[in-house]
């Protein structure tokens, strides 16, 4: 590298270039007194899957008092591959988040689980009890491929245990191989023992696949099923959707450079959707990732961090160039791709059959928050069903869980416990709240602009009650909301999304759909929070009167488009 492409990198760049292999200094900074890391560090711990954080409620409170301090705490996100896990590992994730965190868990849009409000001198033994029971924190963030997701559904069939099986060893092919994080967080140096340094090795030798600098910015992986895009497979850098024929899984079309996130200010940035690269055969799918992720780690923007993303790289090289030099790296021509896409989607709640004779039952949890509060205790209904029927975990895309396992004569158990603890059951969401998902924002989120997980439910009070009084109780459409556009509950595909843009304003977005594979179109930008549910209205009534047999709100807002829309909506309010 020259020494002008060297004063081109990000800071980010140069922080994990001098990190040897994500140390820093965060071993020393962990004895020191300060509640906080330096902001160097708290790139470095991203890969070590944690954020420094602050309660941005006290934040503000404090403000008001003229106090500066900010009440730091870190989010610890545990990387869990198509969100399965046990009875015991669920428990012991509800057990840190009692005695060491704030007392509620966030599963979250990947299936992977979140613990919020860890101090600093807590992360060790967090991080310990949370390796103990084989679970790991590790590669759960930071510019590196992220926790792999797949459809969680418990079907007892080869299909099933097949894409599970991929997202383990992608998972495991894709991890960062540093020591450092067993020397940071699971032996004792704090007695006194030396950190174990890989300098004077080359960075390929200690990270074959990552090299010193990782990757140009966080990478995204799932498998998904054309007849169930449960996962949202269009919106990860990297996606294998099965296709299948006779029972059997023939091979995956390789889908790449999907992403959501955008910063308004800078136009250049957009969400995309994958496209499709290749089939390949089951056997060719780890090599031909590694290639793309090897693309991705020598060619993507190092300069940008707004454009380090890979479908920047796609999008700047186009896909033939991109295909090639996959190809050229995976060292065969790549095969076009299968005519197979996605045509379903299941979010797998209630009850089913597994296919063995047992049953699983999906729980819908509200914007993923594990709690327990004066109205329902989720989290010791979770608890006692973990306790006492020892299901095993699926963590769904949409935030929520999915006891499997249960035997016929438990059923009614497993109800009799969540009815106890006054858990809703998911048969009694309306579509429209089960199939919503809201991001985390405030208090916690550092970027967030507006409200997300506390003011969604509000919207959907308000939504419900209007959508009742035209008679749409029961459409099945998706609403999204974020605090911001980094876009984290995937508002850019689905019917309807409302992205936080300015303080209590957002950007409405129409004309998405279910099935992920087409993005909305902004409707309206900056509009209140209070007008949410009036604007919604408007093209809801709309929808009803003049919608085709059978065509979803997206497909309906995606046929008539923008204009026509807002002119219609003007009529209708004339009318008024
Ligand atoms: Fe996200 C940053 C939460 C899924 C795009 N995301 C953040 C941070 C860490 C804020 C920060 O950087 O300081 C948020 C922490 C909030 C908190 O207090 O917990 C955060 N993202 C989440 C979660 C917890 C939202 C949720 O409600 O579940 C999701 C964790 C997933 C996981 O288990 O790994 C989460 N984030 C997503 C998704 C959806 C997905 O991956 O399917 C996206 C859009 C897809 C994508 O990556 O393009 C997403 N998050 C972002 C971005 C924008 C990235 C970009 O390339 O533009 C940021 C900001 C950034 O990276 O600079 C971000
Ligand atoms: Fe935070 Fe924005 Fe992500 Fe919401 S979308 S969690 S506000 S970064």
């Amino acid at each position: 590298m020259t020494e002008k492409d060297v004063s081109r990198l990000s800071p980010v760049e140069k922080l994990k270039t001098e990190s040897r292999f994500l140390r820093g200094t965060i071993a020393e900074e962990l004895v020191n007194d300060l509640p906080n890391f330096d902001s160097g560090s708290v790139q470095i711990l991203k890969h070590h899957g944690m954020y420094q954080q602050d309660d941005r409620d006290k934040r503000m409170a404090n403000r008001e008092k003229g106090i500066k301090d900010k009440a730091y705490m870190m989010m610890l996100r545990t990387r869990i591959p198509g969100g399965k896990l046990t009875s015991e590992q669920m428990l012991a994730e509800i057990e840190l988040c009692d005695e060491l965190g704030d007392s509620t868990l966030r599963l979250t849009t990947r299936q992977a689980i979140q613990l919020h409000g860890i101090f600093k001198d807590d992360l060790k033994q967090t991080i310990r009890r949370i390796n103990d029971v084989q679970l790991s924190t590790l590669g759960a963030c930071g510019d590196v491929n992220r926790n792999v997701m797949c459809c969680p559904a418990p079907y007892r069939s080869k299909i099933y245990d097949d894409i599970q099986l991929l997202a383990d060893q992608i998972s495991e092919h894709f991890l960062p191989r540093t020591t450092a994080y067993h020397e940071l967080w699971l032996k004792g140096l704090e007695n006194g023992e030396k950190e174990l340094v890989g300098g004077g090795r080359q960075g390929h030798e200690i990270e074959p696949l990552y090299g010193s600098t990782y990757l140009p910015r966080k990478f995204k992986t799932a498998i998904g099923l054309t007849y169930d895009n449960c996962i949202d497979i269009y919106t990860n850098d990297l996606g294998f959707l099965a296709v299948v024929q006779d029972d059997e899984i023939v091979g995956y079309n390789i889908l790449v450079g999907g992403g959501m996130g955008i910063t308004p200010a800078k136009k250049t940035t957009f969400p995309g959707l994958a496209k499709k690269l290749a089939f390949a055969r089951p056997d060719e799918v780890i090599a031909i990732g590694e290639a793309i992720v090897k693309v991705q780690r020598d060619f993507g923007s190092r300069a940008d961090r707004k454009h380090a993303r890979m479908r920047y790289l796609i999008n700047q090289w186009g896909m033939d160039r991109f295909k090639n030099q996959v190809a050229d790296y995976y060292g065969a021509a790549l095969r076009d791709p299968h005519a197979e896409d996605v045509s379903g989607f299941n979010d797998h709640m209630g009850w089913d059959e597994q296919g063995d004779g047992k049953w699983f039952y999906g729980l819908n949890v509200e914007n993923g928050r594990v709690w327990d509060n004066d109205r329902f205790q989720l989290k010791s209904a979770i608890r006692e069903i973990c306790e006492t029927l020892q299901p095993e975990i699926r963590l769904t895309s949409h935030q929520s869980l999915i006891f499997a396992q249960i035997k016929e004569e438990d059923r009614g158990k497993l109800t009799n416990i969540l009815t106890k603890y006054k858990v809703k059951l998911s048969e009694d969401y309306s579509t429209v709240r089960r199939w919503s998902m809201a991001c985390v924002a405030w208090p916690t989120c550092g970027l967030a602009i507006t409200e997300s997980e506390r003011a969604l439910p509000v919207m959907m009070d308000q939504f419900e009650s209007e959508l009742a009084k035209i008679g749409l109780s029961s459409e099945e459409f998706t609403v999204r909301m974020t605090g911001c556009p980094n876009g984290c509950a995937r508002p850019y595909n689905p019917d309807i999304g409302l992205v936080g843009k300015a303080k209590n304003r957002y950007t409405i977005y129409l004309g998405g759909r279910l099935l992920g594979n087409r993005l909305g179109f902004i409707y309206k930008d900056l509009v209140q929070f209070e007008d949410l549910v009036p604007e919604l209205m408007n093209v809801m009534t709309l929808f009803k009167a003049n919608r085709l047999d059978g065509e979803t709100l997206g497909d309906y807002c995606d046929r008539i488009g923008k204009e026509p829309l807002l002119e219609q909506v003007e009529d209708l309010r004339s009318v008024d």
